[in-house]
């Protein structure tokens, strides 16, 4: 059985995943209206990936005798300025999931909830792979620079990272 006050922590963590999944999207749109298929390829499947994350969490929480809350979100941006910006927002987006995650593992630990503290071991690992890999593409955008052909190139090459993620 949930105590409450994971409960609520859990179900806030359902309300962050829902909103990456959304802000995901919203990069794939503004990607693919940019004529960036790759990238707007790549930004789908992360917001798929975003969504199983909250499916888990909700499953979790329901699972273990507590109740998961879909709650209202707020819109996304529908401007993300450059491809690096684009890439710069969802690298600091990651790192604060990964912050909650790690509040998370904290309330766990101080409450004594070892299965919670386990289920959230996915979770850490998972961001670790989400930041590097952010950080990866970050240091391919700073590369090309201002390269029209360059970007040209990462934009067929970033399609291999969906198919591998
Ligand atoms: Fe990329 O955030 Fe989920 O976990």
């Amino acid at each position: 059985m949930l105590i409450k006050e994971v409960e609520n922590a859990l179900n806030g963590q359902i309300t962050i995943e829902a909103e990456s999944s959304q802000i995901y999207l919203a990069m794939a749109s503004w990607a693919e209206v940019k004529g960036l298929e790759g990238v707007a390829e790549f930004m789908y499947s992360q917001s798929d990936e975003e969504r199983t994350h909250m499916l888990k969490l909700v499953k979790y929480i329901n699972e273990r005798g507590g109740h998961a809350k879909v709650s209202k979100l707020p819109a996304p941006p529908t401007e993300f300025g450059s491809i690096k910006e684009m890439f710069e927002t969802l690298f600091k987006h990651e790192v604060h999931v990964s912050e909650s995650i790690n509040e998370l593992v904290h309330i766990s630990l101080q409450v004594k909830d070892y299965a919670t503290h386990n289920f959230l071991q996915w979770y850490v690992a998972e961001q670790i792979e989400e930041e590097a890999m952010a950080r990866t593409i970050l240091d391919k955008i700073n590369l090309i620079g201002d390269d029209k052909g360059g970007l040209y190139l990462f934009d067929n090459d970033i399609k291999q990272l969906t198919v591998q993620s």
